[in-house]
Protein backbone atom coordinates (compact mmCIF):
# COMPACT_ATOMS: atom_id res chain seq x y z
CA UNK A 1 0.00 0.00 0.00
CA UNK A 2 0.83 3.21 -0.60
CA UNK A 3 2.01 6.08 1.48
CA UNK A 4 0.82 9.91 1.10
CA UNK A 5 2.26 12.89 2.47
CA UNK A 6 -0.26 15.14 4.63
CA UNK A 7 0.17 18.11 6.87
CA UNK A 8 -1.71 18.64 9.71
CA UNK A 9 -2.48 21.44 12.40
CA UNK A 10 -1.71 21.54 16.20
CA UNK A 11 -3.79 24.07 18.77
CA UNK A 12 -3.50 24.44 22.18
CA UNK A 13 -5.14 26.99 24.66
CA UNK A 14 -6.25 25.47 27.81
CA UNK A 15 -3.81 23.63 30.24
CA UNK A 16 -0.01 23.00 30.01
CA UNK A 17 -0.02 23.96 26.19
CA UNK A 18 2.76 22.89 25.09
CA UNK A 19 2.91 19.21 27.36
CA UNK A 20 -0.11 18.61 25.31
CA UNK A 21 1.42 19.18 21.39
CA UNK A 22 4.06 17.38 22.75
CA UNK A 23 1.72 14.58 24.07
CA UNK A 24 -0.13 14.67 21.06
CA UNK A 25 2.90 14.33 18.74
CA UNK A 26 4.40 11.44 20.48
CA UNK A 27 0.80 9.53 20.27
CA UNK A 28 0.58 10.22 16.75
CA UNK A 29 4.15 8.62 16.13
CA UNK A 30 2.72 5.59 17.98
CA UNK A 31 0.57 4.72 15.43
CA UNK A 32 2.37 2.18 12.92
CA UNK A 33 0.35 4.01 10.20
CA UNK A 34 2.04 7.15 10.52
CA UNK A 35 5.67 8.56 10.30
CA UNK A 36 6.13 12.23 11.44
CA UNK A 37 8.27 13.80 8.86
CA UNK A 38 8.82 17.18 10.39
CA UNK A 39 7.45 19.35 13.27
CA UNK A 40 7.04 23.02 13.54
CA UNK A 41 8.12 25.64 16.63
CA UNK A 42 5.46 25.88 18.57
CA UNK A 43 4.07 29.30 17.99
CA UNK A 44 1.78 31.57 20.39
CA UNK A 45 -0.94 33.33 18.48
CA UNK A 46 -3.79 35.44 19.98
CA UNK A 47 -6.83 33.30 19.89
CA UNK A 48 -8.98 34.28 16.85
CA UNK A 49 -13.09 34.46 16.50
CA UNK A 50 -15.44 32.21 19.13
CA UNK A 51 -16.23 33.47 22.62
CA UNK A 52 -14.32 36.16 24.22
CA UNK A 53 -11.75 35.36 27.14
CA UNK A 54 -9.73 32.56 26.01
CA UNK A 55 -6.49 32.63 26.54
CA UNK A 56 -3.75 32.71 23.65
CA UNK A 57 -2.84 29.58 21.64
CA UNK A 58 0.51 27.35 21.13
CA UNK A 59 0.17 26.73 17.24
CA UNK A 60 2.01 24.14 15.53
CA UNK A 61 2.23 22.02 12.34
CA UNK A 62 3.41 18.74 11.56
CA UNK A 63 4.46 16.92 8.37
CA UNK A 64 3.22 13.62 8.38
CA UNK A 65 3.66 10.33 6.39
CA UNK A 66 0.91 7.80 6.31
CA UNK A 67 -0.33 4.63 4.88
CA UNK A 68 -4.10 5.65 6.24
CA UNK A 69 -6.40 6.99 3.94
CA UNK A 70 -7.78 10.35 4.72
CA UNK A 71 -11.08 9.16 6.46
CA UNK A 72 -9.07 7.06 8.90
CA UNK A 73 -6.43 10.09 9.75
CA UNK A 74 -8.89 12.08 10.78
CA UNK A 75 -10.38 9.51 13.17
CA UNK A 76 -7.14 8.84 14.33
CA UNK A 77 -6.58 12.80 15.21
CA UNK A 78 -10.43 12.95 16.96
CA UNK A 79 -9.62 10.28 19.17
CA UNK A 80 -5.92 11.92 19.78
CA UNK A 81 -7.66 15.08 20.68
CA UNK A 82 -10.01 12.82 23.01
CA UNK A 83 -7.23 11.58 25.17
CA UNK A 84 -6.26 15.26 25.57
CA UNK A 85 -9.37 15.96 27.37
CA UNK A 86 -10.77 17.85 24.15
CA UNK A 87 -14.30 18.40 24.15
CA UNK A 88 -16.80 19.89 21.63
CA UNK A 89 -19.77 22.29 22.30
CA UNK A 90 -19.02 25.79 21.25
CA UNK A 91 -17.78 26.62 18.08
CA UNK A 92 -14.18 28.13 17.97
CA UNK A 93 -14.65 28.01 21.99
CA UNK A 94 -11.20 27.48 24.37
CA UNK A 95 -9.44 23.79 23.57
CA UNK A 96 -6.96 21.50 25.07
CA UNK A 97 -6.02 20.01 21.38
CA UNK A 98 -7.57 20.92 18.18
CA UNK A 99 -5.96 18.92 15.35
CA UNK A 100 -6.65 19.99 11.82
CA UNK A 101 -6.36 18.02 8.85
CA UNK A 102 -5.17 20.45 6.61
CA UNK A 103 -3.84 18.76 3.41
CA UNK A 104 -3.54 15.09 2.02
CA UNK A 105 -1.24 14.97 -0.45
CA UNK A 106 -3.15 16.07 -3.08
CA UNK A 107 -6.64 14.85 -2.32
CA UNK A 108 -9.74 17.27 -2.37
CA UNK A 109 -12.14 15.94 -0.25
CA UNK A 110 -15.80 17.06 0.43
CA UNK A 111 -17.87 14.89 3.06
CA UNK A 112 -19.60 16.10 5.82
CA UNK A 113 -17.60 15.21 7.74
CA UNK A 114 -14.54 15.86 6.43
CA UNK A 115 -13.30 18.94 4.24
CA UNK A 116 -9.84 18.61 2.71
CA UNK A 117 -7.98 20.81 2.01
CA UNK A 118 -8.69 22.45 5.33
CA UNK A 119 -11.40 24.77 4.01
CA UNK A 120 -9.54 28.13 5.81
CA UNK A 121 -6.54 27.38 6.08
CA UNK A 122 -5.23 29.57 3.02
CA UNK A 123 -6.50 32.64 5.16
CA UNK A 124 -5.16 31.80 8.71
CA UNK A 125 -1.63 32.72 9.65
CA UNK A 126 -1.62 30.74 12.97
CA UNK A 127 -1.98 27.79 10.20
CA UNK A 128 0.57 28.90 7.43
CA UNK A 129 3.33 29.95 9.25
CA UNK A 130 4.16 26.50 11.01
CA UNK A 131 3.21 24.93 8.08
CA UNK A 132 5.81 26.75 6.22
CA UNK A 133 8.66 25.44 8.53
CA UNK A 134 7.59 21.66 7.63
CA UNK A 135 6.86 22.20 4.29
CA UNK A 136 6.76 25.47 2.34
CA UNK A 137 6.40 24.01 -1.04
CA UNK A 138 3.88 21.65 -0.22
CA UNK A 139 1.13 22.88 -2.51
CA UNK A 140 -2.77 23.32 -1.75
CA UNK A 141 -4.50 21.34 -4.89
CA UNK A 142 -7.20 23.96 -4.63
CA UNK A 143 -5.54 27.72 -5.79
CA UNK A 144 -2.62 25.87 -6.99
CA UNK A 145 -0.25 27.64 -4.60
CA UNK A 146 2.31 26.70 -2.26
CA UNK A 147 2.10 27.50 1.39
CA UNK A 148 5.14 29.70 0.69
CA UNK A 149 3.17 31.58 -1.75
CA UNK A 150 -0.04 31.42 0.25
CA UNK A 151 1.70 33.48 3.13
CA UNK A 152 3.39 36.01 0.91
CA UNK A 153 -0.76 36.51 0.03
CA UNK A 154 -1.19 37.32 2.94
CA UNK A 155 1.50 39.62 2.97
CA UNK A 156 0.22 41.57 0.62
CA UNK A 157 -0.94 45.23 1.12
CA UNK A 158 -3.41 46.51 1.62
CA UNK A 159 -5.20 43.76 2.20
CA UNK A 160 -8.54 43.55 0.89
CA UNK A 161 -11.38 41.43 1.04
CA UNK A 162 -14.10 41.09 -2.22
CA UNK A 163 -17.37 39.83 -1.63
CA UNK A 164 -18.83 38.22 -4.61
CA UNK A 165 -22.08 39.63 -5.48
CA UNK A 166 -22.81 36.91 -8.07
CA UNK A 167 -22.90 34.26 -5.86
CA UNK A 168 -25.16 36.50 -3.21
CA UNK A 169 -27.46 38.14 -4.84
CA UNK A 170 -28.92 41.00 -2.58
CA UNK A 171 -26.92 39.67 0.31
CA UNK A 172 -23.40 40.80 -0.46
CA UNK A 173 -24.17 44.20 0.26
CA UNK A 174 -26.00 43.70 3.66
CA UNK A 175 -22.70 41.71 4.67
CA UNK A 176 -20.20 44.20 3.75
CA UNK A 177 -22.11 46.63 5.36
CA UNK A 178 -22.09 44.16 8.36
CA UNK A 179 -18.11 44.10 8.19
CA UNK A 180 -17.44 47.79 7.91
CA UNK A 181 -19.06 48.08 11.56
CA UNK A 182 -16.44 45.54 12.94
CA UNK A 183 -13.29 46.02 11.01
CA UNK A 184 -11.98 49.87 12.04
CA UNK A 185 -10.98 51.98 9.64
CA UNK A 186 -11.78 49.96 6.81
CA UNK A 187 -12.36 51.57 3.13
CA UNK A 188 -15.70 50.14 1.08
CA UNK A 189 -15.79 50.18 -2.36
CA UNK A 190 -19.77 49.65 -3.31
CA UNK A 191 -20.56 47.57 -5.91
CA UNK A 192 -21.35 49.84 -8.93
CA UNK A 193 -25.10 50.65 -10.25
CA UNK A 194 -25.69 47.21 -12.69
CA UNK A 195 -28.16 44.47 -12.85
CA UNK A 196 -27.26 41.95 -10.24
CA UNK A 197 -27.71 39.18 -13.08
CA UNK A 198 -26.15 40.72 -16.00
CA UNK A 199 -29.67 40.24 -17.88
CA UNK A 200 -30.64 41.38 -20.97
CA UNK A 201 -31.58 45.15 -19.39
CA UNK A 202 -28.38 46.28 -18.91
CA UNK A 203 -26.73 46.89 -23.10
CA UNK A 204 -22.85 45.33 -23.39
CA UNK A 205 -21.59 49.29 -22.77
CA UNK A 206 -22.92 49.67 -19.66
CA UNK A 207 -22.01 46.38 -18.13
CA UNK A 208 -18.47 47.78 -19.01
CA UNK A 209 -18.69 50.84 -17.60
CA UNK A 210 -20.06 49.77 -14.34
CA UNK A 211 -17.05 47.86 -14.50
CA UNK A 212 -14.57 50.32 -15.26
CA UNK A 213 -16.20 52.61 -12.72
CA UNK A 214 -15.78 50.19 -9.56
CA UNK A 215 -12.05 49.07 -10.77
CA UNK A 216 -11.32 52.60 -10.94
CA UNK A 217 -12.61 53.66 -7.32
CA UNK A 218 -10.62 50.30 -6.30
CA UNK A 219 -7.20 51.46 -7.45
CA UNK A 220 -8.04 54.78 -6.12
CA UNK A 221 -9.20 53.28 -2.82
CA UNK A 222 -5.92 51.43 -2.93
CA UNK A 223 -3.54 54.26 -3.93
CA UNK A 224 -4.76 56.25 -0.79
CA UNK A 225 -4.44 53.44 1.77
CA UNK A 226 -1.05 52.79 0.65
CA UNK A 227 0.14 56.99 0.33
CA UNK A 228 -1.86 57.11 4.38
CA UNK A 229 0.36 55.35 6.60
CA UNK A 230 -3.53 53.76 7.32
CA UNK A 231 -2.90 49.85 7.01
CA UNK A 232 -6.66 48.43 7.36
CA UNK A 233 -8.77 46.89 5.07
CA UNK A 234 -10.16 47.33 1.83
CA UNK A 235 -14.22 45.69 1.44
CA UNK A 236 -16.11 45.54 -1.74
CA UNK A 237 -19.37 44.45 -1.97
CA UNK A 238 -18.30 42.68 -5.44
CA UNK A 239 -15.39 40.68 -7.16
CA UNK A 240 -14.15 42.10 -10.16
CA UNK A 241 -12.82 38.45 -11.88
CA UNK A 242 -16.23 37.12 -11.12
CA UNK A 243 -17.67 40.30 -12.32
CA UNK A 244 -15.56 40.19 -15.71
CA UNK A 245 -15.81 36.25 -16.34
CA UNK A 246 -19.95 37.31 -15.61
CA UNK A 247 -19.44 39.74 -18.71
CA UNK A 248 -18.18 37.35 -21.22
CA UNK A 249 -19.51 34.69 -20.61
CA UNK A 250 -23.05 37.04 -21.21
CA UNK A 251 -21.15 38.55 -24.32
CA UNK A 252 -21.24 34.46 -25.66
CA UNK A 253 -24.37 34.21 -25.17
CA UNK A 254 -27.21 34.04 -27.49
CA UNK A 255 -28.87 37.18 -26.61
CA UNK A 256 -26.07 39.67 -26.58
CA UNK A 257 -25.32 38.47 -30.27
CA UNK A 258 -29.30 39.82 -30.86
CA UNK A 259 -28.63 42.75 -29.10
CA UNK A 260 -25.49 44.14 -30.91
CA UNK A 261 -22.51 45.81 -29.66
CA UNK A 262 -23.73 48.80 -30.37
CA UNK A 263 -21.73 52.29 -29.52
CA UNK A 264 -21.55 53.88 -26.60
CA UNK A 265 -20.17 57.53 -25.50
CA UNK A 266 -16.88 56.52 -25.14
CA UNK A 267 -16.02 54.76 -28.62
CA UNK A 268 -16.20 50.98 -29.87
CA UNK A 269 -17.75 48.48 -28.02
CA UNK A 270 -14.46 46.04 -28.96
CA UNK A 271 -12.09 49.20 -28.20
CA UNK A 272 -13.86 50.01 -24.63
CA UNK A 273 -13.66 46.32 -23.39
CA UNK A 274 -9.96 46.06 -24.41
CA UNK A 275 -8.99 49.31 -22.19
CA UNK A 276 -11.48 48.25 -19.27
CA UNK A 277 -9.88 44.38 -19.41
CA UNK A 278 -6.47 46.46 -19.51
CA UNK A 279 -7.35 48.67 -16.68
CA UNK A 280 -8.94 45.67 -14.48
CA UNK A 281 -4.79 43.97 -14.92
CA UNK A 282 -4.54 46.87 -12.39
CA UNK A 283 -6.35 46.52 -10.03
CA UNK A 284 -5.50 45.38 -6.43
CA UNK A 285 -5.94 41.20 -6.02
CA UNK A 286 -8.07 40.29 -3.16
CA UNK A 287 -6.62 38.72 -0.09
CA UNK A 288 -9.22 36.42 -0.18
CA UNK A 289 -12.54 36.70 -1.99
CA UNK A 290 -15.91 35.95 0.07
CA UNK A 291 -18.65 33.81 -1.34
CA UNK A 292 -21.90 33.28 0.41
CA UNK A 293 -24.34 30.30 -1.10
CA UNK A 294 -22.06 29.06 -3.60
CA UNK A 295 -23.20 26.10 -4.58
CA UNK A 296 -20.25 25.11 -6.48
CA UNK A 297 -17.86 22.01 -5.81
CA UNK A 298 -14.34 22.77 -4.16
CA UNK A 299 -13.51 20.26 -7.18
CA UNK A 300 -15.13 22.84 -9.75
CA UNK A 301 -13.51 25.98 -8.44
CA UNK A 302 -10.22 24.03 -8.42
CA UNK A 303 -10.87 22.92 -11.77
CA UNK A 304 -11.52 26.93 -12.84
CA UNK A 305 -8.32 27.40 -11.35
CA UNK A 306 -8.21 31.22 -9.47
CA UNK A 307 -5.52 31.35 -7.46
CA UNK A 308 -6.76 33.30 -4.60
CA UNK A 309 -7.95 32.02 -1.28
CA UNK A 310 -12.20 31.40 -0.88
CA UNK A 311 -13.90 31.83 2.41
CA UNK A 312 -17.33 30.23 2.13
CA UNK A 313 -19.18 31.29 5.40
CA UNK A 314 -21.63 28.99 6.75
CA UNK A 315 -25.52 30.62 5.56
CA UNK A 316 -26.66 32.79 8.53
CA UNK A 317 -27.74 36.24 9.54
CA UNK A 318 -25.59 39.20 7.77
CA UNK A 319 -24.27 39.99 10.58
CA UNK A 320 -23.37 36.25 11.48
CA UNK A 321 -21.95 36.01 7.85
CA UNK A 322 -19.65 39.00 8.68
CA UNK A 323 -18.08 37.92 12.18
CA UNK A 324 -16.69 34.91 10.21
CA UNK A 325 -15.78 36.96 7.44
CA UNK A 326 -13.63 39.45 10.39
CA UNK A 327 -12.22 36.14 11.96
CA UNK A 328 -10.49 35.28 8.74
CA UNK A 329 -9.56 38.91 8.36
CA UNK A 330 -7.76 38.95 11.71
CA UNK A 331 -6.44 35.55 11.56
CA UNK A 332 -4.64 36.71 7.99
CA UNK A 333 -3.00 39.25 10.29
CA UNK A 334 -3.02 38.51 13.80
CA UNK A 335 0.97 38.69 14.69
CA UNK A 336 2.91 36.19 17.10
CA UNK A 337 3.93 37.52 20.49
CA UNK A 338 6.90 35.87 22.25
N1 LIG B 1 -8.39 27.90 16.00
C1 LIG B 1 -9.66 28.20 15.81
C2 LIG B 1 -10.19 29.55 16.03
N2 LIG B 1 -9.22 30.48 16.45
N3 LIG B 1 -7.03 31.16 16.94
C3 LIG B 1 -5.71 30.86 17.08
N4 LIG B 1 -4.85 31.81 17.39
N5 LIG B 1 -5.26 29.58 16.87
C4 LIG B 1 -6.10 28.58 16.54
O1 LIG B 1 -5.65 27.42 16.36
C5 LIG B 1 -7.48 28.85 16.39
C6 LIG B 1 -7.90 30.18 16.60
C7 LIG B 1 -10.61 27.19 15.31
O2 LIG B 1 -10.10 25.94 15.28
MG1 LIG C 1 -9.11 24.37 14.02
MG1 LIG D 1 -10.59 21.15 14.52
Amino acid sequence: MGTTLASIALGSNLGHRSEILDQAIAELAQSREVVIRGVSRYLETPPVGGPGGQGAFLNAAAALETTLDPFALHRLLIEVEHHAGRVREVRWDARTLDLDLILFGDQIIETPELIVPHPRFAVRRFVLSPLAEVGAEAVDPVTRRSVRELLANLDRRPSYVAIDRISAPGLGLDVALNLLDQLPGAEFIPEFSLHPNHQADSSPIQLLDGIAESTNALIAAADQMKRSSRDSWLVSSFDLEREVSALRKWLQSELAARIGFEDGPNGGFVDRLDSVLRMVRDAPTPTFVVSINDDRSVADLARNGRPLPLLRPEVGRPEEIASEIRAACEASRAGFGA
